[in-house]
């Protein structure tokens, strides 16, 4: 996807903070944390959402969730750690490529909507 601010993140066009990468995910810093760890976990692959990702590809949308735990625990969130993923315009998705994003790094608020 030419436009797509994440797979340009992904290519490198745009500078990101890298925690992790591997064949077909990626991971980066957000850049407006929301707790004192906020990393995004996407799939190099474009894929709009979490909807569209794992209806034509539930293995990887599987091996993205087991991604997210080891960056947890490389990160240190030995406490726990809360992974959300906005899908579409009720839940405020703002950018249109499939991510997760991993909070931790202190006690989060049980609010969750
Ligand atoms: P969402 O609202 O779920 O679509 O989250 C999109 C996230 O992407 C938001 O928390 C901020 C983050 N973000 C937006 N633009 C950039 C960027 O250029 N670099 C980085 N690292 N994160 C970004």
């Amino acid at each position: 996807m030419d436009n797509c601010l994440f797979c340009k993140i992904i290519r490198g066009e745009i500078p990101s903070t890298k925690v992790y990468e591997d064949e077909n995910v990626f991971a980066f810093r957000d850049i407006n944390p929301q707790a004192p760890v906020h990393v995004l976990v996407v799939p190099k692959k474009h894929y709009k959402n979490v909807s569209e990702c794992a209806a034509a590809d539930p293995a990887l949308a599987g091996e993205i969730l087991k991604k997210c735990a080891q960056i947890a625990q490389s990160e240190g969130l030995l406490g726990g750690f809360r992974l959300i993923t906005n899908n579409g315009p009720d839940a405020c998705q703002s950018v249109e490529h499939m991510h997760v994003h991993i909070l931790g790094g202190a006690k989060l608020t049980d609010k969750m909507g």
